[in-house]
Parts: C-alpha cells; structure tokens; sequence
C-alpha cells in the first residue's frame, strides 16, 4: 500500500481499489471549495488508473462529513461564486459523476453524515456505516431544502413518508436504523467499518468490472422505466456484455470448474 497525503483529501493506493478520505476533521469533514476540488482530483485520478476497480470514500476523524461548509459558504468563495453556484460548480457534477462512476464505489460512514454529507454518501453504489454513525438531513434546521440528490434518492431508498419525515424533522437517525429502512446496506461494529469495506473492495478487485457499471446503470435506469423499457434496457446491456472477455472467461472458469480471472477494466 502506499499513501500519497494531500490535505484536505487523502488517497490511500491498494491492490485493485483505492480509499479517498475527506480529511477536515475539525470541521467534520464539511465541504470548502478545496475540498471539494480535492475530491475532484482523487477521482480523477482513481478513473485514470485502470488496475483500479473500486474506490472506498470515508472521512478523517469522527466523521464522515457534515455538508456544506456553513463558514466558507458565509465568506465569498474565490471564484466569486454565490452559495447557490455551488450546487451547480460541485455537488451536482459530483452527485452525477458518482451515478456514472466507472468502478462501483462503497461508503464507509464512519460518523456524523449530515446534509450534502448524508446525500453524498447515498449517491455511492453500496453504504455500510460504523453502529455510532447518524444520518441527518441537516437542511430544514437552516431554512433550506435536501440538495446533492436527497430529493431523489431518499424517497426511493426508504419511501415517501420516511423521506417526508426525514427531511422536514431533520433529525437524525441511526445506522442501524438505516439499514433496517433500507436507506443503507449493512451496519457493523465500529471497528469493523474498514475491513467490512476493504474486504468489498477486493472482491470488487476481481470482479466483472463491466457488468457491475452496466447494473447500476439499469437499476438506475428502472426508476423511471416501464417494464417494457427496462426489458429493453436489459436486452441491450447484456448484448454488450455477451462475448466480451470477463463473459467468455465466467462461462469457461464456470465449465472449468475454477475460480474465474476477471480483468475488469483492462
Ligand atoms: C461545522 C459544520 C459545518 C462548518 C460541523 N460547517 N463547521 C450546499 C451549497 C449551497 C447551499 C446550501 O447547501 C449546501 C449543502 C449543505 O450541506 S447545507 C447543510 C450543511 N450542514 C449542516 O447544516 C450540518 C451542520 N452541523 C451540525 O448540525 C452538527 O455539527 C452535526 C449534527 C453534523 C454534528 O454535531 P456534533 O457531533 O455535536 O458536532 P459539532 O456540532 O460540535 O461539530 C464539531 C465542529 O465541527 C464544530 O466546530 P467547533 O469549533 O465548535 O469545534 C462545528 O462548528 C464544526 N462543524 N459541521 N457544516
């Protein structure tokens, strides 16, 4: 493993996947443009490198992020950009970047996930969150509304009426209750969390790269298909999938009897 540090972001390089950390943990991790653009620069860089076939995202410190920098979002940004550009400059391209990522990428919520925080790590492939982590849709305590994609996840991931509630009580709820309403995958023991996530990420390593990025996309594709679309959105995802290397290899090591050696994005 190696580790090249460039606060306010850090990126840990690891057989196949690759950890991000948010690293402003004096301010829970909450975005300034710096961050924001760190960020950026990581998953750039992780998009870049193709032995990379999954990246962890998780925060610095007792964490995992706490949104919108409510201090740099007072002062003026240098970009001379009013809080409001900021959705447009960062979040929404993040949040987007994120449906369309081409490795799958695991939330690891170690701590508090409030606002943007929350919604950003519920725009990542697959959430598992440490027992003392809390969600909270910090936004209706500061007279505004979900941004970062909650409008659109949170009533798919747990239903109009916990959404509502969700949003408008802005109060937090636990992990474990998150994943007992299916807005997150798994909560495990706090020090569980890494190894939990590391352990994905290396299966995420060996896996059908391909055929994971095809099945987000058509998951995603579902929420607003027909049944007769999303047939045809699967028809032609496996047509593009069918004959391609990591296909013919699971076929043969299948025959074969023998794990298979999948190469991803190579
Ligand atoms: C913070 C923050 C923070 C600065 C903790 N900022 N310092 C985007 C762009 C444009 C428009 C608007 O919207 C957005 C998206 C958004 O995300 S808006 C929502 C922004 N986030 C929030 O409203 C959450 C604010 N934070 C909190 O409610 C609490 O800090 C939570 C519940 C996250 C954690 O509470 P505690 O565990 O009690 O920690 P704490 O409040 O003591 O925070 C620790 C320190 O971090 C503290 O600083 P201090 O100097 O007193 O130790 C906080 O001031 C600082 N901090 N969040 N967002």
């Amino acid at each position: 493993m190696s580790t090249s540090e460039a606060a306010p972001v850090l990126t840990s390089t690891h057989a196949g996947f690759r950890t991000i950390t948010l690293n402003r943990p004096e301010r829970l991790n909450s975005f300034t443009e710096a961050l924001h653009l760190g960020l950026r620069a990581a998953l750039d860089a992780a998009e870049a490198d193709t032995a990379c076939r999954a990246v962890i995202l998780t925060g610095a410190g007792r964490g995992f992020c706490a949104g919108q920098d409510l201090a740099d979002s007072a002062a003026s940004s240098a970009s001379g950009a009013k809080p409001v550009d900021r959705l447009e400059l960062y979040y929404n391209p993040l949040i987007r970047r994120l449906a369309a990522f081409p490795v799958p990428v695991i939330c690891a919520v170690n701590g508090v996930a409030a606002g943007a925080g929350a919604n950003l790590a519920l725009a990542c492939d697959i959430v598992i969150a440490a027992h003392s982590a809390k969600f909270l849709q910090a936004f209706a305590k500061i007279g505004l509304m979900p941004d970062a994609g909650g409008t659109w996840t949170l009533p798919r991931l747990v239903g109009p009426a916990r959404a509502r509630a969700l949003a408008m009580l802005a109060e937090p709820i636990d992990a474990t209750t998150a994943a007992s309403w299916g807005m997150i995958y798994q909560a495990v023991e706090d020090v569980r969390l890494m190894e939990t996530a590391e352990a994905m990420a290396r299966k995420f390593a060996a896996a059908p790269t391909g055929a994971l990025v095809a099945i987000r996309a058509a998951l995603n594709a579902s929420e607003t298909n027909t049944l007769d679309q999303q047939l045809e959105v699967e028809r032609v995802g496996q047509g593009r999938l069918i004959g391609t290397p990591d296909n013919v290899e699971g076929i043969k090591a299948f025959l074969e009897k023998r794990s298979p050696r999948f190469t991803g994005r190579g």
